[in-house]
């Protein structure tokens, strides 16, 4: 029994020498090599941490409070000076000069583990490895039946590629309840993900509480109905069922807080001038037209969208002071895709106003409106972020640019001195159809199936050195037009996230889609055991 056990949870690879087995980890560490031996877990074993180590005791405790569940064992943390037998530590350690904020180095044999990074994330990460070298029941969240509780003797030396390591989740088009985003975050943080970008506002619903106002989320949280599946022949067809909800400010900083504590840092979307269908029902006055729309019902680009007027400036930027007193971190995204210009070509007031300004065309107005809200974020020591569209009529100065139509938006930025996160439709839609399979849930359209995630390479071969260090990273997008519910979310999301982030934390010569397939159908019985409901394997 203990042997089948131990096969089905290692692969064993003689390359590695006599009697080590090679452990399963996603993503695959910087380096590693395996030793003979085991470290075994028991009513002994005790957490310590090095007081004087930044994020020691955080660390500890986070490992605690995810062992005890499922191995109903003591596990007492406590300070303590030094490495000791039976316990788990965590400490600064030497020798890790090279190794940034996230990297950490791992140490298992039979007497006990040693943790050491140089900052509170790399301990975080260290302690993630850990819980992988574990059987997989160790990641349940009740008492779980494991033959032992042991990890293989290992050493590792772990950082990440990318500073940018993000999921983003569409909370407009469907409301996703705030407890399915912890488990997201705690999924994301068990695959080293440091960035989840929420995708907050759009033509079909307004998420988030903003006191100035109250009719943002009184009416621009709600839709009567929602369009159901494709248009035929230009019909559509709505369900009939009213459809919302939206974050308190108290919720936000519940998760704000909750994915600090696991370091993913929330990036909150604004979505201007397009996509702003909801905000424009709750005040008309932020319109072109001065008509009253309702929360708009059907999917797809629209051309309702902000006016330019400084009244609508001010509103936005009364609304980015709330969001940035609840989101602490440094980036900001305003969205700026898909805005048409149609109604701003036709409203004689916004002709005026680009005359008055000396903007001679609408691409050019556009660049206008997000530079106010660069010149306005920048001031308050935070960063800009948008969508590629943003380089259209001019960058704003401090802008960093999401590249999602393709990555020529990003090599076009990154050229320009401006920092990218790669984000392509052709690599990232998680919306898209993971297989050809008949039987596959409807989705927006697209083929993305796991090979190609995996085969992502965020920094594209034009780019020179000095240019490539503007790409920070990349991320996967997560839209929601399809997907009503957290159960659906997670069938689109696993298993090509566990793909993603080995294309954001593994270095490029330590990727390889065979090895990651193999490991994968071993990482998957962590996911059950944590209730992640992923798309088996074909
Ligand atoms: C394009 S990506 C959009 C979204 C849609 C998505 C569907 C982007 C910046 N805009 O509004 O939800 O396609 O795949």
């Amino acid at each position: 029994m203990l042997f089948e056990v131990a096969l089905s949870m290692w692969v064993l690879t003689a390359a590695e020498g006599e009697g080590a087995e090679q452990p399963v980890l996603i993503p695959l560490p910087a380096q590693m090599e395996a030793k003979p031996g085991r470290f075994g877990i028991n009513a002994e074993t005790a957490i310590v941490y090095d007081a004087n180590a930044a994020g020691a005791e955080a660390a500890a405790g986070a490992l605690a409070e995810y062992l005890r569940p499922p191995m109903q064992l003591p596990l007492p943390v406590r300070a303590g000076e030094s490495p000791a037998a039976s316990t788990i530590f965590f400490g600064s350690g030497e020798g890790l000069e090279q190794a940034d904020g996230e990297g950490y180095r791992l140490t298992v044999t039979p007497e006990g583990v040693v943790i050491h990074a140089r900052a509170a994330a790399g301990l975080f990460y260290g302690a993630q490895t850990l819980r992988q070298l574990l059987p997989p029941q160790a990641f349940a969240r009740e008492a779980a039946s494991s033959p032992a509780w042991s990890a293989p003797c290992v050493e590792i030396m772990d950082r990440p590629r990318f500073a940018w390591r993000g999921m983003m989740v569409d909370t407009a088009r469907h409301f996703m309840p705030k407890e399915f985003l912890k488990k997201y975050i705690d999924v994301m943080a068990m695959h080293k993900f440091n960035r989840l970008h929420l995708h907050l506002t759009d033509d079909q619903g307004w998420r988030v509480e903003i006191k100035k106002y109250p009719k943002l989320t009184e009416v621009g949280a709600w839709r009567a109905e929602t369009q159901v599946g494709k248009p035929r022949g230009g019909e559509y067809t709505f369900d009939g069922i009213r459809h919302g909800g939206f974050y308190t400010q108290d919720d936000i900083r519940e998760l704000v807080a909750y994915a600090a504590a696991r370091h993913v840092t929330l990036v909150p979307e604004i979505e201007m001038p397009g996509h702003a269908q909801a905000a424009i029902a709750s005040y008309p006055e932020l319109g072109c037209t001065g008509e009253q729309l309702p929360v708009r019902t059907r999917w797809g680009v629209n051309e309702n969208v902000f006016n330019v007027e400084e009244s609508t400036i001010l509103f936005l930027q009364d609304v980015l002071s709330e969001v940035l007193e609840l989101f602490p971190g440094e980036f900001i995204h305003i969205g700026g895709d898909e805005c048409p210009k149609k109604q701003w070509k036709e409203s004689p007031r916004v002709q005026e106003r680009m005359r008055e300004l000396g903007i001679e065309t609408e691409n050019a107005m556009q660049s206008w409106f997000i530079g106010r809200m660069d010149a306005f974020l920048t001031e308050r020591g935070r960063r800009l972020i948008g969508w590629d569209e943003i380089l259209e009529g001019g960058l704003a100065p401090g802008a960093t640019v999401m590249s999602w139509r393709g990555i020529d938006g990003g090599i076009a930025a990154a050229k320009a001195n401006h920092d990218v996160v790669m984000a392509p439709t052709t690599h990232t839609y998680f919306d898209y159809y993971q297989s050809k399979n008949e039987s596959e849930p409807l989705a927006i359209g697209g083929f993305l199936p796991i090979e190609r995630v995996y085969e992502f390479e965020p920094v594209p071969s034009q780019l020179s050195e000095m240019e490539a260090r503007h790409i920070l990273g990349a991320q996967a997008q997560m839209w929601t037009e399809y997907i009503k519910t957290p159960e659906y979310l997670e069938y689109m999301a696993f298993p090509r996230e566990c793909a993603m982030a080995e294309v954001v934390w593994t270095l490029r010569e330590r990727r390889e889609f065979g090895g990651f397939m193999q490991r994968l159908r071993i990482h998957l019985e962590r996911l059950a055991a944590l209730g992640v409901n992923y798309r088996p394997l074909d």
